[in-house]
């Protein structure tokens, strides 16, 4: 324990030391002091509003799975550290989807809820992403919805939500936990908050009738937001889609949506030998529509080519700063076209920085 205590002044430390180094503030001596004074009384510190918006910012220039860190300097920051019930953090997370993608705008944006402190850990959220869709699983084995949510569906139930209207895509409650040890609580998302796409193909009109949808805001919410040996467990972020994330996994995935073979009948396509590459061809035409339908909709996304080229910018641009990029291939390089991308045709330094996001273990798996 002591131990653990001196590690993470060690990391607040450096942290500052960062801080006044990057942003040019001159000496840290004093603030040093005084985050020093503050973890001897009370085994923390607390960020000033500076500190916690640059941390935020570069522990997103620190996700090495991350393609879209170019714009790492615009995220914005809603700090609310102040709020302590469920029920406020809720809501919070509704304005925090409402304020993501005004009009289908979306932009870099991250609520930060309480920190943990020693004995006293913060606020969770349980969802993986802020909007996520409910699996219900049949007596057959078989899910309706995104298999992926089928646990927390569960959990969910067990709580007393009442379950959706049981289309393929409902949306899941918030399930926030404010005290530990405690029963977590439920809180249905006003619908309002939910902006989501219906999946059209620029071609083919009856793609409509597919039934297809998906949010438009990736809103992670279970990942820890660390900075300077400080730990803010509910702290939902969000950027914008890369199509591909919707169109060849969470809709193509076969532990997902699996819809590759449904799409390929409906395309008239041979399914009976792979080398009719009818999966691959599948998989084309469910990329199109995604992009072909935010943009219609006027909601932001990006594709995997605009997006590979802006992440060797930004390797350009943070190399000519100064400063090592880690990244991870396996993550980095899309899941379809890989080598028509230029990120596909190099290796990354896997090395990790601070501050960063971090996953912690499920607390209810
Ligand atoms: C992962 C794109 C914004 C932090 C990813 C992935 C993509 C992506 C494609 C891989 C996801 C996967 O394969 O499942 C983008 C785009 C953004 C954006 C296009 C547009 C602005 C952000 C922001 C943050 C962030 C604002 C944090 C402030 C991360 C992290 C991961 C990740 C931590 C790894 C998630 C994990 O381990 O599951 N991003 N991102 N990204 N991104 Fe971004
Ligand atoms: N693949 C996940 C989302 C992961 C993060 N992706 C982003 N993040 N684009 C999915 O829901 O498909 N972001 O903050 O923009």
């Amino acid at each position: 324990r002591a131990e653990e205590a001196g590690e993470r002044g060690r990391a607040a430390a450096e942290f500052i030391t960062q801080h006044h180094a990057e942003e040019r503030l001159g000496d840290p001596a004093r603030r040093l002091a005084e985050v020093a004074a503050e973890f001897a009384a009370t085994g923390t510190y607390t960020h000033t509003p500076q500190e916690l918006v640059f941390g935020a910012r570069v522990a997103w220039r620190n996700s090495n799975r991350c393609i879209g860190r170019l714009y790492w300097r615009s995220l914005h920051v809603r700090d609310l550290r102040h709020l302590t019930t469920a029920e406020q953090i809720a809501a919070a997370c509704a304005d925090h989807l409402r304020e993501a993608a005004p009009g289908g705008r979306v932009r870099p944006l991250i609520t930060v809820f309480g920190q943990d402190a020693p004995g006293r850990p913060g606020p969770r959220i349980w969802n993986e992403q802020l909007i996520r869709y409910a699996g219900y699983t049949r007596r057959d084995g078989q899910v309706v919805g995104d298999p992926r949510g089928a646990g927390l569906t569960a959990y969910a139930r067990r709580l007393g939500w009442p379950g959706g209207a049981g289309t393929p895509f409902d949306v899941l409650p918030l399930i926030v936990q404010t005290v530990p040890h405690e029963k977590p609580r439920c809180f249905e998302l006003p619908p309002d908050a939910i902006l989501e796409v219906p999946l059209q193909h620029p071609e083919f009109t009856w793609w409509a009738e597919l039934g297809l949808r998906w949010h438009a805001v990736p809103a992670l919410a279970n990942m820890c937001l660390e900075i300077g040996g400080v730990c803010y467990g509910a702290a939902p972020f969000n950027g914008w889609y890369m199509g591909t994330e919707i169109g060849a996994r969470n809709l193509a995935d076969t532990d997902r949506y699996n819809l590759l073979p449904h799409v390929a009948h409906r395309l008239g396509l041979d399914t009976s030998s792979d080398r009719s590459l009818w999966k691959d061809r599948a998989l084309i035409e469910l990329n199109r529509s995604v992009l072909h339908s935010f943009d219609l909709a006027g909601v932001t996304v990006t594709d995997h080519h605009t997006e590979s080229r802006r992440f060797l910018t930004h390797l350009d641009r943070e190399e000519s700063r100064g400063r090592a990029v880690g990244a991870d291939w396996s993550w980095i390089v899309p899941p379809i076209s890989g080598s028509a991308t230029p990120v596909f045709h190099r290796t990354y330094d896997d090395v990790q920085h601070t501050p960063a996001y971090v996953h912690h273990p499920d607390a209810h798996a």
